[in-house]
């Protein structure tokens, strides 16, 4: 059954592209394989998602140790800023009191290695790479606080495999459980003392993961997990550990720590695994969403620029499809420049006409039906707005 309310989306949906392409078509320059279909238009303002409002504020430090939070603003990310700074990278987890006491600062590496030894942070300073941009996502990212447990950063360290060669694991260690400080005097009300994860040892070795002490080159500050950290490019947040303190290599009996199973649905693992190695790798999926909405006016009508990102997944893709309600058709996105790595998000642009005025729901999917994406499967970044002309 087709509504007369469907054919008309369907129709103002498919007008309002064709009024896009034809810009686009009179944008395109030869040699620039990104045609803008805004220049020449006027910039009336930006257009706010429904419930941004009822968000908590930017880039300040909220709550104190295991509830600790500071939220990114993706509203402004651009193509000069998709490096965080750090005074504005997102914080889940304020640095434990006592820090400082806990002199000098070592890693033990033990488990099943032939000799377990432990590293010094001056070892550490020896061996620096400087490495991504990454993205860090923590797993429990969401609505209505904007999506702002989301940052990028230039990490420094040492990489962790070095650390997996010098350790000459026994042949039963199929894993490897990295385990970071957390004392809080104050008790948390959403979450459980202790960060560690059980990594399967193959995956770290491709992993490119790295034990890091600065942070845009600058040394990491304590909330970031001072004085060294793990972090694991496309692995979601929840796996890159703060203030590290042991590596140990353990075998396929292995428990799921607390923290694993604290965020194991939020991983999208099958139910509450008991041991570590039926989880799944807490990676990100292909994943893109809205960051910000701007009003233009182009060629005297009303002309939406939807300024997003995408980030995770194997691979880079070059398209996405966006759809701006249920009733209207998916319209392709060309993402232009492409991307070349999905360590980090990546901006795209797409030009809209709304059909009518009132409210959307925009979500985003994989063009290619065989990448998988779990969290947009979900609709799980969906972003809705109120337009108020056409
Ligand atoms: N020791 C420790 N490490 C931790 C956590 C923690 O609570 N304790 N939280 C994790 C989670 S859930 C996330 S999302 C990231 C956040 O890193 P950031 O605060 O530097 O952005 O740290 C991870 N590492
Ligand atoms: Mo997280």
């Amino acid at each position: 059954m087709t509504s007369r309310r469907d054919v008309l989306a369907w129709l103002g949906a498919a007008l309002g592209s064709r009024f896009v392409e034809a810009l686009l078509a009179a944008a395109r320059q030869p040699g620039d394989p990104c045609p803008n279909p805004f220049a020449g238009g006027h910039f009336v303002g930006p257009v706010r998602f429904s419930g941004a409002d009822l968000g908590p504020p930017f880039h300040t430090l909220l709550g104190e140790g295991l509830d600790a939070r500071r939220y990114t603003d993706l509203g402004m990310l651009s193509p000069e800023t998709l490096i965080t700074p750090n005074d504005r990278f997102f914080v889940r987890t304020a640095a434990p009191l006592g820090l400082e006491k806990r002199q000098p600062w070592r890693i033990r590496v033990t488990g099943l290695v032939d000799t377990p030894f432990a590293i010094e942070l001056d070892e550490l300073a020896r061996d620096i790479e400087t490495e991504g941009p990454y993205l860090l996502e923590c797993a429990g990212n969401n609505d209505p606080s904007n999506f702002g447990l989301m940052s990028a950063a230039r990490w420094s360290g040492m990489p962790l495999i070095r650390v997996l060669e010098r350790a000459r694991p026994l042949k039963q260690a199929t894993q490897v459980r990295i385990s970071g400080v957390d004392d809080h005097p104050v008790p948390s009300r959403t979450s459980l003392p202790g960060a560690s994860w059980v990594f399967p040892l193959e995956a770290l070795r491709d992993s490119r993961a790295l034990l890091a002490t600065h942070m845009n080159e600058e040394p990491l500050p304590r909330h970031h997990g001072a004085p060294v950290r793990l972090v694991v490019p496309r692995w979601y947040g929840c796996a890159c550990i703060k203030w590290v303190d042991e590596i140990a290599f353990v075998d396929d009996k292995e428990p799921a720590t607390p923290q694993m199973r604290e965020f194991a649905s939020r991983t999208h693992q099958d139910g509450l695994p008991v041991l570590a190695r039926e989880f799944r790798p807490a990676t990100m999926d292909l994943a893109a969403m809205p960051v910000r909405v701007e009003k233009w006016i182009v060629r005297d009508r009303a002309l939406y620029r939807i300024v997003g990102i995408v980030w995770g997944g194997e691979r880079p893709v070059d398209r996405l499809l966006i759809r701006f309600n249920v009733d209207e058709p998916w319209q392709p996105v060309r993402i232009c420049p492409p991307p070349t790595t999905t360590d980090t998000w990546t901006l795209w642009t797409y030009p809209w006409r709304p059909a009518y005025v009132g409210r959307y729901r925009i979500v985003l999917k994989a063009e290619d039906p065989t990448v998988r994406t779990t969290r947009l499967d979900l609709y799980f970044y969906a972003r809705e707005i109120w337009i108020d002309e056409v």
